[in-house]
């Protein structure tokens, strides 16, 4: 059987654990052929550190694209995550266009900011780019601060409580059209994961773990990685993101015992064998 393969179209960050340094090894060790596009290179994420550098490889995109499609190569998922321009999202949207077929999973990670903040990158009309190219996708999974910036609401106006969650997730869905997975969605004091409403059963549900207490970088692509491969491998939405939540948790566990600085991401290297043990 072929290997599924998945495009991941997002930064490459040499050090602090996000994007596809977390999708390469995370889709590996699932089962799947990762194919890289890197929308930049940056010598960290943006998210603490200062001074980092950012080559922009908008150009290179669609020569990837078009070199991909004179050799035919079709894809069972499209994965994209931190996009480094406003043109580049022009550019996603066209390769989703070109690259999807029926069978095709589209997901889009709609990556903007976190804890009510946007990232230092991410202009208003880069956030806008973003919200055209989510209402493309079969899956979204942005956090709470995204969610309020998709539905043009102040962070802080979002609803609250596990009522408030699967508001925000049912709103999020284009009127039942795209399912949706809101992270760091809590259902109670002491709990975390996912709200997720699925496209295809129109159900919504809580997907829940104990909560680590601690705040961590790069959780969102570990979470938004794991569902990816657990999708193309044909788990259900709500199996996908249980074991999404179940090894952002293990890794937020570990994290926390080895107090580790927050902006070196989560330490899921030692973890990746819970993942190739998945059938
Ligand atoms: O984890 C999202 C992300 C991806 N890529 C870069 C980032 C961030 C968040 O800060 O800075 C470069």
């Amino acid at each position: 059987m072929l290997t599924p393969r998945v495009a991941a179209i997002h930064d490459m960050s040499g050090f602090g654990r996000c994007s596809l340094t977390v999708a390469i090894p995370i889709l590996s060790a699932m089962g799947l052929q990762c194919c890289p596009l890197p929308t930049a290179f940056l010598s960290t994420h943006t998210g603490g550190f200062e001074g980092f550098t950012f080559l922009d490889m908008t150009e290179e995109i669609p020569k990837v694209a078009h070199h991909w499609k004179s050799l035919d190569i079709s894809f069972h998922a499209i994965y994209s995550g931190f996009l480094g321009s406003e043109c580049q999202i022009g550019m996603v949207s066209d390769f989703i266009r070109d690259f999807r077929s029926p069978d095709t999973i589209v997901v889009v990670d709609p990556v903007m900011g976190d804890h009510g903040r946007v990232y230092q990158t991410y202009t208003p009309a880069m956030c806008e780019g973003t919200a055209r190219l989510a209402a493309q996708a079969d899956v979204i999974t942005p956090n709470f601060t995204e969610a309020a910036l998709l539905l043009h609401i102040p962070y802080t106006d979002l609803p609250a409580g596990e009522s408030g969650c699967r508001e925000i997730a049912e709103r999020l869905s284009l009127n039942g059209r795209r399912s949706v997975v809101l992270t760091g969605a809590s259902a109670g004091p002491g709990l975390t994961g996912a709200m997720c409403f699925d496209a295809k059963t129109g159900q919504t549900s809580a997907i829940q773990t104990r909560r680590v207490p601690q705040e961590f970088h790069g959780t969102g692509d570990v979470f938004t990685s794991v569902l990816t491969g657990a999708l193309v491998k044909g788990a259900s939405l709500p199996d996908a993101a249980r074991q999404a939540v179940d090894f952002v948790r293990a890794c937020a566990e570990r994290t926390a015992q080895e107090a580790l600085p927050m902006r070196e991401g989560v330490d899921f290297e030692p973890l990746l064998g819970l993942l190739t043990a998945k059938p």
